[in-house]
């Protein structure tokens, strides 16, 4: 089998330092597909990124088969299969969420249109950087030459953390908790929903048995995970964020397991009523490197409520996002 072709932007900073073992040590693609390795960072952390590969160079993984670093997105994202966007910029003090936004559509914009030029109908792109649902949509729409489908944003560390919580609560372990499933924004507005999902092949609801918990605390703990491990680390995630995007692409590209889905923001085709277009965060499942929105699942009026409020919240930001 030909190496497959993985980039990695903003691979100086710290979910970079994370992922790339991860990446050459088969955890995303297994453990007998070679990886041509293509790193982009800003001419400002050039050394950082030679340093990088420097480093990645003297782990002589046996599956890296190439790697090519630089800051031209026009030579870095040229030919790829997968291409995992972490590079950004990030929030500052005093800076209002509008600047921030505005920012990071620029370097979506860029990067989105560079794409176009030198990426393939098949590359299969990965956002994480936040605003990660919004920086998907502006990649997207500079990248007209790739289909929609192709353009996903992260939620699945949001997904891990709220299997986590459930399995720490009556016992188990996260991987006997399947089918959470995080709806809308990569953000406090979020809504973790367990209405659906089975621990140790039962509901979770009655397992848990704590409506109170599963409807308060539950919710806000995984909404505002990120906070809590800036407040604790004085850094921000970036460990299980690294964890997150390689099972986020694991799932894309190798297809998730029979009767089970995972958490992806995909550009919506209209379904459970968010409006086609919005990178929404939905329930699915991936077959040959496809993603499918599950469906029929009822909604229930609390979930409907938060439903909406993160529909909101990304309508909002889609705007902001356009009207500069
Ligand atoms: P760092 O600040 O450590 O690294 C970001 C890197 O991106 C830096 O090396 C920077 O030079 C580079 N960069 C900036 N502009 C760039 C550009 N135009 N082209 C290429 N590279 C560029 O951040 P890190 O902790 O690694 O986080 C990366 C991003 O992930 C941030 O936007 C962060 O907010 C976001 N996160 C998203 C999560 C999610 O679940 N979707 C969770 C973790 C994380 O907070």
């Amino acid at each position: 089998m030909s190496a497959v072709k993985v980039g990695v932007t903003g691979a100086a900073g710290q979910i970079g330092y994370s992922i790339l073992p991860m990446i050459c040590s088969g955890q995303m693609l297994g453990a007998d597909t070679k990886i041509d390795l293509a790193l982009l960072d800003i001419p400002q952390c050039e050394d950082a990124l030679r340093g990088v590969a420097m480093e990645i160079s003297d782990s002589a993984f046996p599956l890296l088969n190439s790697l090519k670093y630089g800051s031209d997105p026009r030579e870095i994202l040229r030919d790829l299969d997968i291409i995992i966007f972490l590079g950004g910029f990030p929030r500052k003090a005093g800076m209002e969420r509008k600047e921030l936004l505005q920012k990071n559509m620029n370097i979506f914009k860029e990067q989105g249109t560079a794409l176009n030029e030198v990426g393939k109908p098949t590359t299969l792109c990965l956002v994480v950087a936040n605003p990660a649902n919004t920086n998907c949509l502006v990649l997207a729409h500079h990248a007209p030459n790739i289909p929609r489908k192709n353009f996903t944003a992260m939620t699945r560390l949001d997904h891990n953390r709220a299997s986590f919580q459930i399995a720490n609560r009556v016992g188990a372990l996260t991987v006997d908790v399947k089918n959470v499933a995080i709806w809308g924004n990569h953000s406090s507005t979020q809504y973790p929903d367990v209405n659906h999902g089975t621990v140790r092949g039962g509901a979770i609801r009655p397992a848990v048995n704590d409506d109170e918990w599963l409807n308060g605390d539950f919710i806000s703990c995984v909404q505002k995970r990120g906070a809590a491990i800036i407040a604790a680390r004085k850094l921000s995630s970036a460990m299980s964020a690294a964890k997150a995007a390689v099972d986020h692409v694991r799932d894309w590209y190798l297809g998730t397991k029979d009767g089970e889905w995972v958490s992806m923001a995909v550009l919506s085709d209209g379904s459970y009523g968010i409006d086609a277009g919005l990178c929404y965060s939905f329930p699915c499942t991936c077959v040959n490197r496809e993603w499918h929105i599950v469906q029929g699942l009822d909604i229930n009026e609390f979930s409907r409520d938060k439903m909406n409020l993160t529909k909101q919240e990304l309508t909002e930001e889609r705007d902001e996002a356009f009207s500069a």
